[in-house]
Parts: structure tokens; sequence; C-alpha cells
């Protein structure tokens, strides 16, 4: 499984505040410490709310770049602010995210196909996320087939069914596994799925063992990418003994540390 780390996101106070003061040696430790912990690809996200995106998104690349060879998961909704991080990313790619608007995907794909990207898309529109598995399953498939009209094959998408915060609305943490099950019928080979793990956990208690819970059943269901929370030793751990368990390393008796 591709694991991702969400850390380096304006949404953490100290994040936004290095991006605020452009402080570079801040950004560039805390990428380290992501590569120490055992990050595979580092999510980008300038944060909410404000109004240099397009300049604090080009920035933190090329200060992301500067200390990590990773792929670089370019986190935004904004158009401006994703065409100003992808030209300035040097390192693998994906684009973090188009959603099913016709708007989104006709700027997006284009854009990924020029840079060679892969490309995260959530399983909402104009309307809001869908409510059951069925409606996130044919949004997937609208923007499979549009992908394919812009020459990018479904083996370049990653299929994210938007995860929300299980105190909002109980009975979507299983819609979602319903729904990573209804993706994997969609093609052949299946199609590469993602989720932001830790939305499940928003404005809870308990959150890491909300997060480790959820990521279990997730992996359980076949999921092939995670935006989680890497500096949780013990989430990091399950994805090792997970990854086992799916046949994805080889068994040796000191798999954790290998
Ligand atoms: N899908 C995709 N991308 C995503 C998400 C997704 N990117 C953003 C998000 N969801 C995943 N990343 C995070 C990052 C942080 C948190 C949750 C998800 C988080 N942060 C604490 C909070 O807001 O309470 C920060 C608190 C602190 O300052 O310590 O929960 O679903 N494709």
């Amino acid at each position: 499984m591709l694991v991702i780390s969400e850390r380096i996101n304006g949404l953490y106070a100290a994040v936004g505040r290095a991006i605020d003061a452009r402080d570079e040696g801040f950004i560039q430790q805390h990428a380290v410490l992501q590569m120490e912990c055992g990050a595979q690809a580092l999510d980008l996200n300038v944060g909410p709310g404000r109004d240099d995106g397009p300049a604090a998104m080009e920035w933190l690349v090329r200060t992301v770049q500067e200390v990590s060879d990773l792929p670089l998961c370019i986190d935004t909704p904004g158009i401006k602010t994703m065409t100003a991080g992808v030209k300035a990313c040097r390192n693998r790619l994906i684009i973090n995210s188009t959603t099913a608007e016709a708007r989104k995907m006709q700027a997006l794909f284009p854009l990924a196909k020029e840079h060679d990207a892969d490309v995260i898309c959530l399983t909402m529109d104009e309307r809001g996320v869908p409510n059951d598995a069925e409606s996130r399953a044919e949004m997937a498939m609208l923007m499979i087939t549009t992908a394919m009209e812009h020459e990018i094959m479904p083996d370049r998408l990653y299929l994210d069914p938007l995860v929300l915060p299980i105190k909002a609305a109980q009975d979507q943490p299983m819609k979602v596994i319903k729904a990573m099950q209804l993706f994997q019928t969609l093609n052949d080979p299946a199609p590469r799925t993602v989720v932001g793990l830790s939305n499940v956990s928003n404005g809870a208690k308990e959150r890491g063992i909300l997060n480790r819970t959820f990521l279990a059943m997730l992996m359980g269901a076949g999921l092939s990418a995670a935006i989680v929370d890497v500096q949780d030793a013990e989430l990091m751990r399950l994805v090792k003994a997970g990854e086992l368990l799916r046949a994805e390393k080889l068994y040796c008796d000191d798999f954790l540390r290998a």
C-alpha cells in the first residue's frame, strides 16, 4: 500500500505559520521527519482561506523537493493553486484532486496529461458527496471515462470514495467500504483507490483507535493508497501487518523491523 503523509498541511497550525513566514527550515525538517516515519509520498496542502494560494503552493513544492525525491501529492481544490504547484514540481506527481464536475475535469485532466501525473478522483460534484455507495461508483465511472477521453488510462487514477467524519454521519464508514468494493468492479484490472483516513475521526475523541481500525477495514476491502498521519507509529505497524496479511510483502519473523 502506498502511504502518503497528511502532515504537510496548513490545517496544522505550525505548518500554516511556517508557510505564512516562508520558513524553509521548518518545512524541510518536517518533510524529512515524514520520510523517517515511513512516508512513501507527501501530500502538500497550503490550507484553506489564504489569498496567496498559487504563490504559497509553488513555494511549498520547491521547498519540499530540495530535501525529498518522494512523489508529491498536490492537494488543493483551486485550479490556479493546482496549476502553480504542478508547474513547480520536478518529482513524480499526483494531482489531488479532481471531482466529477465538468469544469474541474476539463481543466485538470489536460494538466495531468501534460505533466505525466497520476490523478486522485473524488466522488463528488457540485451537489456534494452522494449519500450512497452506488452513486459514488457512478461518479467514479464518469471520471474514468472522461479521463480516457483525455488519453489518461485508468491505471493513472486513484478513486477516492470520500471519508466523512463519523461524528457527523455514522452510517458513512460502511458506505465507504461498500463504495470501495463497487469501485473494484468498474474495470479489469481493478482501479486503484485512496482515502484521506483522518477525516473519519474529525472532531471525535480517541482519534487514533478510530483511524487505525478504519484503516484495517479499508485494507481488508482492498485499499491501494492512504493519506495518513505517518507520525502515528502504531498505525504504521498496522500497515506493515496489513501488507503481510494481504500477501503484498513476504512473511519474515521480524517483519515489523523490515
Ligand atoms: N481525500 C483526498 N485528499 C485529502 C482528503 C481526502 N486531503 C486532505 C484530507 N482529506 C486528508 N488530510 C488530513 C489532514 C489533517 C487532518 C485530517 C485529514 C486533521 N488535522 C487536524 C484537525 O483538523 O483536527 C489538525 C489538528 C492539529 O492542528 O493538530 O484532522 O479525504 N484525496
